[in-house]
């Protein structure tokens, strides 16, 4: 097989020569120090985007996420949380385990949204009987929803909900500039009520490593703190927040493509009979496998050149990102199809 066309996250995207041109040139400092001119800039420029006072970069999103729990809670407080959010799935307990919190699940709807009547019911004050719920966390682009974009409307709600309870809102934007680039609005709209936005540098946008925890200046302040307790305090590590700089200049506004790809790719899989596939408003294709078993599409995909993921029983995921053209997607479908026409035969 010449060129595997790779589908499993973006997070497999690499960066370009021009990125890595950008990293290698990179002025640096002791950021511990708050000495790395880059990592200042990427910050500023991160919590200009955002609409918010402050950012820091952090390592990865799951280490943004525990730092705004760190940062919102105190232990034994409870969150609130989607019940197929990333945080709750893909976190390893990390808030429960190392913030301390409780974590108490709501279903998602298939739109990514939570039922405000539900968060109203679960919401507790806390007495000498009960843990006070003090954060609700939502996702936005959500990735378990197939990538939905949630609407402005219902995040408003989300977030005017949860401000009357007395909680603070994390929002999980490790692909919230896909959700903008769908909604046709800037991030700083999508998280405007937010208390905090945490987004990925090294998916959609594109760069090998990084993220972005933004906020109010005195929420960074903590949430500085708790970088450096977790490890996450980095030195010359301008030479990284290039990429995020660059990443935000020349890699946001062709995101579109990467979700017009998705379309095409769901449409195609579609016509082929063997799988139930979403109609992705951003880069996520996540499919219903309705003929056949999930692991072996897999494989039988993978000895074909196209890599996907298992989502769930009998389901599976693609992912359009910066190095999937329109012609991979072609590609792809046309090695697919040939996997499906085997197994018919
Ligand atoms: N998601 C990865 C996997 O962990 C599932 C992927 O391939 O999609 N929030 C959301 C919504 C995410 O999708 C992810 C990564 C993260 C946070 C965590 O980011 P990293 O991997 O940088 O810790």
């Amino acid at each position: 097989m010449t060129n595997v066309i790779d589908l499993r996250s973006d997070t497999v995207s690499k960066p370009s020569d021009a990125m890595r041109q950008a990293m290698a040139t990179a002025e640096v400092g002791d950021d511990v120090f708050g000495d790395d001119p880059t990592v200042n800039r990427l910050e500023a420029r991160a919590a200009e985007m955002t609409g918010k006072e402050a950012a820091l970069y952090v390592p990865s999103g799951t280490m943004g996420n525990l730092i705004a729990v760190l940062t919102h809670t105190k232990p034994g407080d409870e969150i609130l949380l989607g019940d197929q959010s990333h945080i709750f799935q893909y976190e390893l307990g990390g808030a429960a385990r190392l913030a301390g919190v409780i974590t108490r699940t709501l279903t998602n709807r298939p739109d990514g949204t939570l039922d405000t009547g539900e968060i109203r019911a679960a919401a507790r004050t806390e007495n000498l009987h009960s843990p006070g719920s003090k954060l609700l966390c939502i996702e936005n682009t959500h990735n378990r929803c197939g990538g939905a974009a949630l609407p402005l409307d219902a995040m408003d709600e989300l977030t005017s909900t949860a401000h009357s309870l007395g909680m603070a809102v994390h929002l999980d934007g490790a692909r919230v500039f896909n959700s903008g680039a769908a909604l046709n609005v800037p991030v700083s709209r999508v998280a405007r009520h937010c208390d905090s936005v945490s987004f990925c540098l090294s998916k959609g946008l594109g760069c090998p490593v990084g993220s972005v925890l933004c906020g109010s200046k005195q929420f960074i302040e903590s949430a500085r703190r708790n970088r450096k307790m977790l490890g996450g305090g980095m030195r010359q590590v301008g030479i990284l927040a290039a990429a995020g700089l660059f990443a935000l200049e020349h890699n946001v506004a062709r995101l579109s493509e990467d979700h017009a790809n998705a379309a095409m790719l769901a449409d195609g899989l579609r016509e082929l009979g063997a799988f139930r596939p979403n109609t992705p408003q951003t880069n996520i294709v996540v499919a219903d496998v309705i003929r056949g078993d999930v692991d072996d599409w897999l494989r039988s995909f993978a000895a074909a050149g196209v890599l996907a993921v298992g989502f769930g029983p009998q389901r599976m995921r693609l992912v359009t990102h910066i190095n999937i053209s329109r012609t991979d997607v072609d590609e792809a479908l046309r090695r697919i199809q040939g996997a499906v026409g085997a197994v018919a035969v």
